[in-house]
Order: structure tokens, then sequence, then C-alpha cells
């Protein structure tokens, strides 16, 4: 090293530092802990859109980001919440933003995650019109969009793909992946075992009975957020039915995850938001269904991730939640 070279380096060295003590920082700073103390479980950010996840034996809540003051559904992260008991929470932060995306400007709307062969998948949906995968070594990232481009994208697709493919909900059974997704319009999709590549066509799905269901304020019988989970060898295919008062999280059981499902009922209420969108897990023996509302900001936009156990009856089928929010605003 000549004298200059060494002079630049020092120069340097107490700037690399401050960039390194700032990453640090921000890195800390965005890890809170807090307790649960009833519904909403989220209090200190608007999150909507949970999809919950045991991984080794920890729950995990990958949720959308709804902005303080949003009057739309402009978010821009994701974050996950996780616990190993349902009362110490950790929220981890963004996990993934649209800063980490080439191909995508706005919308960071509902999100999943799954784990394969020691590797964690997030999907996201964008732009109300393409849906992307980014992958980690760990379930609370970072996540990095490897494949660079979308795995789902409606461009000059709209027939295929539908019109709005968004709310990825993620299925692996039998070694075989499935991806779910759509508002007003449902389609699923498999994948090959990288979890980024399609395999084979895009599939719609057929709920028996579901046509019977009118709420979804004229626009048929299916909403968004599609969500499958496997109990006692069924497959219980859970969506929202629309965006009206009376709609709400319903479900359909079938014995394979690619249908035919019988439509069956509501999960729950309809919670005091005009969306709706949950999931369902079981953890540490238990069933628990996550979902959104907006009693803290009493505003659409800006929602809270709230959770409940639920039950099934002697036949598998839920026992539907009550939460009669509209009673207890009187
Ligand atoms: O959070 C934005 C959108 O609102 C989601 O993608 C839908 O499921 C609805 O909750």
């Amino acid at each position: 090293m000549n004298t200059t070279t060494v002079k630049i380096s020092r120069c340097l060295l107490p700037i690399i530092c401050l960039i390194l003590l700032i990453g640090c920082e921000n890195s800390v700073k965005s890890t809170y802990k807090f307790k649960r103390d009833g519904n909403p479980l989220v209090k200190h950010l608007f999150t909507a859109d949970p999809s919950a996840r045991v991984f080794n034996d920890r729950l995990y809540v990958y949720t959308s980001h709804d902005e303080d003051t949003a009057t739309y559904f402009n978010m821009q992260d994701w974050h996950v919440f996780s616990t190993k008991n349902l009362n110490e929470w950790t929220d981890h932060g963004p996990i993934f933003s649209l800063n980490d995306i080439a191909w995508a400007d706005k919308w960071a709307w509902a999100p999943d995650a799954i784990e394969r062969n020691g590797k964690y998948y997030f999907y996201y949906p964008v732009e109300r019109a393409k849906i992307g995968v980014a992958v980690s070594d760990s379930p609370t990232g970072p996540f990095v969009d490897k494949l660079g481009k979308p795995l789902i994208d409606n461009t000059d697709q709209v027939h295929e793909i539908g019109p709005e493919p968004i709310d990825p909900g993620l299925l692996i059974h039998d070694n075989q992946a499935y991806m779910y997704f759509g508002c007003r319009e449902l389609r699923v999709v498999k994948l090959k075992d990288n979890m980024m590549e399609i395999d084979g066509g895009i599939m719609n799905i057929q709920i028996k009975g579901a046509e019977n269901d009118k709420e979804s304020e004229g626009r048929g019988w299916y909403g968004e957020g599609p969500w499958v989970f496997e109990r006692d060898g069924k497959f219980y295919f859970t969506y929202s039915n629309g965006w009206g008062k009376e709609s709400s999280i319903v479900y359909a059981i079938g014995d394979n995850p690619l249908g035919p499902f019988e439509y069956v009922g509501r999960v729950m209420d309809p919670v005091n938001s005009w969306t709706y969108h949950g999931s369902i897990t079981e953890f540490q023996g238990k069933w628990y269904v996550f979902y959104h509302d907006q009693t803290l900001s009493q505003n659409g936009f800006r929602r809270s991730v709230c959770f409940d156990e639920i039950t099934f009856d002697d036949e598998g089928k839920i026992i539907p939640l009550k939460i009669d929010y509209y009673e207890k605003q009187e």
C-alpha cells in the first residue's frame, strides 16, 4: 500500500464504521417484543391479511402492513410476528419490501410463506396483477427475490390467470406444492420442487354449493383470501365470500387439494371491516383463526391482526366463531 492508499483508507474507516453502526441500529430497532393483550394482537402498527404458519414448534404470522395515514391499500412492506406460547410475541420488523423487488412499484398486499427442504419461501402479491416469491434460510428473513421476475403475471393473460391475481395461499401435500390465489376469480397452480416455477397449467377450483352463497355484493360467490389446510385427512378450503356487511370468511371441505370441495358455511361472524382475510392453523394441539379488523382505527385501510381459538364438531365442521362486533359498538 502506498501513502495515498493508507490515507484514503484512514479517512474511509470512520465512514464505513458509521454505515455499519447505522445498519446494526436499524436491524435492532426493527425487532419489537410485546405481550398479547386481547384483540387486536398487534397494536403498535396497522397489520392485515395474516397467514399463520408453524415452523420448528414456533408460530409465525406473516402480514401485510397498512400505513398509519392510509386512504387506500398503498402498502410498502411486509412483517412477520412470532411466538412460542401465544402470549409473548416478537415483531421481526419489515422482512421484505417493495424496495427489494426490481419489477414492482406498488401495493404490497396479502402474503404467505412456507418451508421446503430447509428453505423458507415468501409469496407476495403486488400491483394487483403479479405474484412474486422470495427465499431465505430463516422464517424471519432476510428474503431475496432470487427469481428476479414475477411467478404469476396476468399481463395479456387475464382470461387464463384472472382479473386480479392476489392473495397467494400455499399448501404442500404429498410432496406437491400448490398455490391458490385470486380476487373475484379463484385459480390454483402446482409448483415445481424448487418452489419458484409453475408445474403445468393454471387451474380452476370447483366449490359445490357455493353458488348459493349470496354475500359477495353481486360479484360472484368468491371474494378473495384463499387458504387451505388439512385436518384428519380432509382439506378445508377457506376464503372471503365478499365485501358486504354480512360477508365473512367461509369454507368448504374436500378430499383432494384440487377439489372438488363442498361448501359448508361461515368460519366466523363478519368482522367490523369490509375486507375479510384470514388463515387457520393448529398450534400446540389447538386450532386458531387469524383475521383482521378495524377496531383500532375505525378505518378499513388501517387494519389490525387478531386471533381466536376455534373448535370443530364431531363431524369435523368448524363451530363458527362468534364475535358480535356490531353489538359491541352499540
Ligand atoms: O390488504 C390488501 C387486500 O385487502 C388483500 O390482498 C385482500 O385480501 C384484502 O384484505
